[in-house]
Order: C-alpha cells, then sequence, then structure tokens
C-alpha cells in the first residue's frame, strides 16, 4: 500500500536553487556529491543512514534520557528490546555500526586473515582491511548482474564460499559476515533457507556466523513476502529465527533503527564480549552508554520496535518499488528488482559513452544533482575501485544509489525524482566523463575532488 501510514506534525523547508548555482555547487564541491553543503540539495538520498524522521514515541523519548555515566536506564531498556528482538546475549551499544565492525574485527581478525561476506559494504571491507585481513565478496553470481532477476539476489554462494574455505584453511577464518539487505549489491535480501544452509556449512567447519544487520526489518519483511512458508509469519518471527541461525551481529541503527545517531554489536560469547568491552571502553566509552547519550539510547529501543510495524514496512518498500517502477517503465536500466531501501541506477548502461577509469557513476550522480538538485551517491569505481600490483582494478558494477530516507519523503516527492532522471536520461549522451585531482588513502569516495575530462555541455 503507498498511501504513508502516518501524517506529518513537524516541518522541515526544502528550497531548490537554480541550474546555474548548482552547477556551481557541484563544480565547488569537486564533482563529488559528499562536498555539498546540504542546503544546496532539493532531494537528498545520499543515503537512508541516519536521515529517518523519528515518530512522536521517539521524541518524547528523548526526554526520558537518563545522562549517568554508568548504568543508565536507557541502556537497560536497549538491552532488553535487543534481547528480545535479536535474541543475543550480550548488547555492546556504539555509536555507530562501523565502531561496531571496528571493534569486532580488531578483536578477532589478524594480518592475513580472510573474512568472507556476500557482498562487504564499504566501510565493512575497510575495516577488515585495516587490521590487515583480506575482505572477500562471495554473492551468488546473479548479484553481480545489475540485470538478473532473483528473490534473493543478496544469498551467499555456498559453492564459492566452500572453496574459499578449503583454499585458506579453516584457521584463517576467524568469521564469516552476511549483510542483510546487500546494500553493496542494490539492496536486496537474503533468504532464510540461504542463512540455515550457510551456518550449517560453517558449522562443519568450526567458522562463526556474523551478520551485518544494518537493514534486517527490510530483509524480513521480503522474507515474508517471496520465501515460500513464511507469508503467515510475523516479521518480528522471522527475524527471530534469522538471527538464532548466527553467533552475533553488528548493527548501525542509523537504518532500520529509525535514529539519527547509534548502533551496537551483538555476541553470544562472554569472553569475546568481555574483550569487546574493554577496547570499547578504551576507544568509545563505558559499555552502558557506547559514544551515546541516554536520550539516543532511548530513541534507538523505540526505534528498533517501531520498525517492526508491518504497515511500516508494506508501506516503505512499496515506496521504493514505486520510484523503481516509474523509472523503470521508461527504460531506464536499473538493478534489477527495486531494493529494500534504494533504487540503483546501472550507470555502465546509462552512460556507456563514459568508460570506467572515467568514473560514469560518480558523472551520473553529479549530473543528477545538475538536474535536479537530487544527491544520490556513487557505488562504483570511486568506491570501490583500487590498484593492485601497480594497475587499477575495476569493480564489476557501475552503480548510482537512489537511497530513500525513511518516512521523509512523499509520494509526490518520488514522482519529481522519477521525472528529474527521465530528462536526464534523454540528454545522457551531455554527460562527460570525470578524472581525480585528489584522493585519500582509504575510503577516497567521501572526500575525492574530481574534474571533468572536457568541457561538459551540461554545463553550459
Ligand atoms: C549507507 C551507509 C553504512 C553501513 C552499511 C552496511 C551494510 C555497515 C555500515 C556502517 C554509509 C554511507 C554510504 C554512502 C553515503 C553515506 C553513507 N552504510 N554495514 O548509506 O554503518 O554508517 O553507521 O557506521 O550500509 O549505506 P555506519
Amino acid at each position: 500500500m503507498l498511501t504513508e501510514p502516518f501524517k506529518i506534525k513537524v516541518v522541515e523547508p526544502i528550497r531548490s536553487i537554480s541550474r546555474e548555482e548548482r552547477i556551481q555547487a557541484i563544480r565547488e564541491a569537486g564533482f563529488n556529491v559528499f562536498r555539498l553543503p546540504a542546503d544546496k540539495v532539493f532531494i537528498d538520498l545520499l543515503t537512508d543512514s541516519g536521515t529517518s524522521a523519528m515518530s512522536q514515541a521517539q521524541w518524547a523519548g528523548l526526554m526520558l534520557g537518563d545522562e549517568s555515566y554508568a548504568g543508565s536506564q536507557n541502556f537497560f531498556h536497549l538491552q532488553s528490546v535487543v534481547r528480545e528482538i535479536f535474541g543475543f546475549k550480550h548488547v555492546i551499544p556504539t555509536h555507530q555500526g562501523r565502531v561496531a565492525e571496528h571493534l569486532l574485527f580488531s578483536t578477532v581478525v589478524t594480518a592475513g586473515k580472510v573474512v568472507p561476506n556476500n557482498i562487504h559494504f564499504d566501510t565493512t571491507r575497510a575495516n577488515v582491511e585495516h587490521v590487515g585481513g583480506r575482505a572477500l565478496d562471495c554473492a551468488i553470481r546473479e548479484a553481480f548482474d545489475p540485470d538478473a532477476d532473483h528473490p534473493f539476489k543478496g544469498n551467499m554462494d555456498l559453492a564459492k564460499l566452500e572453496r574459499v574455505i578449503h583454499e585458506h584453511g579453516r584457521e584463517a577464518i576467524p568469521l564469516v559476515m552476511m549483510t542483510v539487505t546487500n546494500n553493496s549489491g542494490g539492496g536486496q535480501p537474503v533468504s532464510l533457507a540461504n542463512i540455515r544452509e550457510t551456518r550449517q556449512l560453517l558449522d562443519r567447519h568450526g567458522i562463526p556466523l556474523f551478520l551485518d544487520a544494518c537493514r534486517f526489518a527490510e530483509n524480513c519483511f521480503f522474507i515474508k513476502e517471496r520465501e515460500p512458508g513464511y507469508r503467515d509469519r510475523s516479521v518480528r518471527d522471522i527475524v527471530r529465527e534469522m538471527f538464532s541461525l548466527a553467533h552475533g551481529c553488528t548493527m548501525s541503527a542509523k537504518k532500520d533503527g529509525l535514529v539519527n545517531i547509534g548502533g551496537f554489536l551483538c555476541v553470544n560469547d562472554d569472553a569475546l564480549a568481555d574483550q569487546i568491552k574493554n577496547l570499547l571502553i578504551l576507544v568509545e566509552g563505558f559499555p552502558t552508554y557506547g559514544g551515546l547519550a541516554g536520550r539516543d539510547l532511548e530513541a534507538m529501543a523505540i526505534g528498533l520496535t517501531e520498525v517492526l510495524d508491518e504497515d511500516y514496512l508494506r508501506f516503505r518498500t512499496a515506496q521504493v518499488r514505486n520510484l523503481w517502477e516509474m523509472l523503470d517503465q521508461a527504460g531506464i536500466p536499473l538493478v534489477r528488482p527495486a531494493g529494500g531501501h534504494a533504487v540503483y541506477l546501472n550507470a555502465r548502461r546509462f552512460l556507456p559513452h563514459i568508460p570506467q577509469p572515467q568514473f560514469p557513476a560518480q558523472a551520473l550522480a553529479a549530473a543528477l544533482y545538475i538536474e535536479g538538485g537530487i544527491r544520490a551517491v556513487e557505488i562504483g569505481s570511486l568506491m570501490f575501485g583500487r590498484m593492485e600490483n601497480g594497475r587499477p582494478v575495476y569493480p564489476d558494477l557501475e552503480l548510482v544509489r537512489l537511497a530513500i530516507p525513511r518516512r521523509v519523503y512523499t509520494t509526490q516527492h518520488m514522482r519529481y525524482v522519477a521525472d528529474s532522471i527521465i530528462d536526464l536520461w534523454r540528454r545522457r549522451d551531455q554527460v562527460r566523463g570525470l578524472r581525480l585531482t585528489y584522493e585519500a588513502p582509504v575510503l577516497r569516495h567521501f572526500t575525492a575532488r574530481l574534474e571533468e575530462v572536457e568541457p561538459s555541455v551540461m554545463a553550459r
């Protein structure tokens, strides 16, 4: 159902600036949308992370913030909600997801170790590599093919995973991760059957399984809709079953926690929890607040409950699918099918005249900003391209992600986004490639600066 199951109580004005102002802004930003001031953006689809609208219950919850350094009541509330939803023994709060990753990987990964995933997201990959590990992507073949249709395109390829285990040996693999939904591969879900089979395979080798749980509710709603046998089960039930198959999870609550800041790490193992908590105290804070204010913990506890509301999840996935359908009907090349949190444009097919060394997806993101003041994000050569043995290596996928913030934009906003992209599609041959003028050694996409390889017709 495409009607919002909420009404609007507080309004945040947004403003559209002229095309000329946008051209100047994107030039000043070095053709990198991360460097744009947000007030120069009309519709912000950079990320669904930390951009949710909080509910009246969450705002009221902020007033219940217990800002005690140790033993805050809000921590105990969060702990009981997380234990009930996910079923893990230890709940370790962090201020966002990547800290949970960093704590976990610095505790269990050492130089030369290998961490397979369906597809690592940028911060997960970077945190594995930061401690000297190797991050390997083992999703099914369809995950790397934007045109392939599959109900659970985020699934792990078990044969591939088994080959990795044989090749590197069990001792080299401290854990396997599965990202639900698979963000780098189009926000595609993983099936419960696939998680169960992965767990069985890992049990045979004594390797623990961790879930990267950011978008767990959207993934579980897809399971309810698509996986045989789950139609009559509640999403809450499906979540419980999913996490019973894992030894722990990392969570950025900035996504399906419906908060602007927050995250956590869960494990069952007592010794591992102690080690992680000691490191947490060193880098983030005492284990009953983990880098957050008490009020943030409260908002997170409430958000995690609200996200399981099936009316909300039905609307949420329908809104994303609706944008996907408007674009698909216009013949725009997309990752199929629609993801849970975002629609992904296939930049290779949108801009076939721009070769991968000229960052076609980044060029498309910049052009979309010029066209409609819409900010999307590149998931392609800028984010994942790297040098190996002195040669550049490019990722299979060259995508622009339109991430939809939760409970923020209306259906009419989505119509505007679709119309802008369709207008750009008609003039796509005018978009020019880009070259780097500055790049940082890690996670370069956040701060890179670029310029056009030749003067753009769009910018005239
Ligand atoms: C996003 C953000 C964060 C993320 C994730 C998965 C599957 C862990 C994290 C880290 C990051 C981003 C990307 C582009 C633009 C803005 C922000 N994903 N695992 O939007 O969580 O950010 O809380 O440290 O997707 O997908 P955190």
